[in-house]
């Protein structure tokens, strides 16, 4: 079990309050040594929030559910080996990209350059200077506080890269990057592929009576019912304006002409919620449906198939699904 600061007697400043002034941090520090963790524990707690943890067996429990800014570990251990818990948080998800500060004991070279290698972001050497623990500790954990911000930045960009900002749904850059694969794939596995292209009837006719935000409300409301009559593993795009594609693995032309006609039914059947919903319009939609004829065929002429059943079904009088 772990000890809080309280326990070991340090006046800690709070985990929300440190996590709010941005100043310190949360640190674990693993050490199963009384006379080592009740010197540097208070060191540390001047200026962050720290649990100490002296069972090392259920540390990376404790450092996985913890969210830590920064693990200290004390490498010459008496029960554990500080390595090995170093190499089990740098190959665990949550614990990833957490720093290891790590403390070695000058007779034991070997052992730190081990740490180093398996991934330890820096080190203290025993006897331990407190300003140097403070100042280094201090390093790591504004290092960790950018490249999570580097990080969400970048897994920001690609969201947006790959999003429709309107529906949420993924754009046509992404379905038309990811539609390649999921045609090969289906070609290798002997495995059927279906595809639906869906547009929405007379839209041009709801923006014209209601105004372009309600138009938007509809497509927002549309791309809703539309994921929730897909599966997980189909992709749903908006191709276009108010014209949307779904690509169905594993799903022959007979599933599929049910689960169109399912969504056609379901779009017909219940009224769109507009001007805060204060009005409620009838929407229909034609779809067109077609799906992968033979291994290694162009997707792209698959989606053509889709579009000319599409076209038909616009023709033939709207509000129906064709194959
Ligand atoms: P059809 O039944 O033949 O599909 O008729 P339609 O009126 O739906 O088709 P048309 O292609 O003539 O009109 C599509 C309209 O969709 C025109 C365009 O202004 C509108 N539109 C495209 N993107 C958006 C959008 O993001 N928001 C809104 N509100 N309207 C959009
Ligand atoms: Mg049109
Ligand atoms: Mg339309
Ligand atoms: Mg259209």
């Amino acid at each position: 079990r772990a000890l809080t600061s309280m326990e070991i007697g340090v006046q800690a400043p709070e985990r929300e309050a440190v996590a709010e002034t941005g100043k310190g941090g949360r640190i674990l520090l693993v050490d199963d040594r009384p006379s080592s963790y009740e010197r540097l524990a208070p060191v540390l707690a001047t200026e962050h929030a720290v649990d100490v943890e002296t069972n090392p067996s259920e540390a990376l429990f404790h450092a996985a559910d913890g969210n830590y800014d920064l693990l200290i570990v004390s490498l010459g251990l008496e029960e554990f080996d500080g390595l090995r818990l170093c190499s089990q948080a740098r190959s665990l998800e949550r614990t990833r990209h957490v720093p290891i500060l790590a403390i070695a004991d000058a007779d034991n070279n070997a052992r730190l350059l081990r740490g180093l290698e398996i991934g330890v972001n820096d080190y203290l050497m025993r006897p331990v200077d407190k300003n140097e623990l403070l100042a280094r500790a201090r390093t790591q954990i504004r290092r960790r506080r950018y490249t999570d911000h580097l990080r969400d930045n970048v897994q920001n960009s690609i969201e947006m890269a790959i999003t429709d900002g309107l529906t949420g749904l993924h754009n046509r850059r992404y379905m038309e990057s990811h539609l390649a694969t999921l045609a090969e794939q289906a070609g290798m596995r002997g495995k059927p592929l279906a595809l639906m292209m869906l547009d929405i009837d007379f839209f041009k006719a709801i923006n014209d009576s209601y105004g372009h935000d309600a138009g938007d409300d509809v497509l927002r409301e549309f791309a809703v019912r539309i994921r929730k009559s897909i599966r997980g593993i189909d992709l749903a795009c908006r191709y276009g304006g108010e014209e949307f594609v779904v690509v169905m693995p594993e799903t022959d032309l007979r599933v599929a002409s049910m689960v169109a006609e399912r969504l056609r039914r379901a779009i017909a059947g219940e009224l769109f919620a507009i001007e805060k919903g204060t009005k409620r319009i009838e929407v229909t939609i034609s779809i067109g449906l077609s799906t992968l004829e033979k291994k290694g065929e162009p997707i792209a002429d698959v989606l053509k198939r889709a579009d000319v059943a599409l076209y038909r079904a616009k023709h033939d009088g709207r509000n129906r699904v064709v194959a």
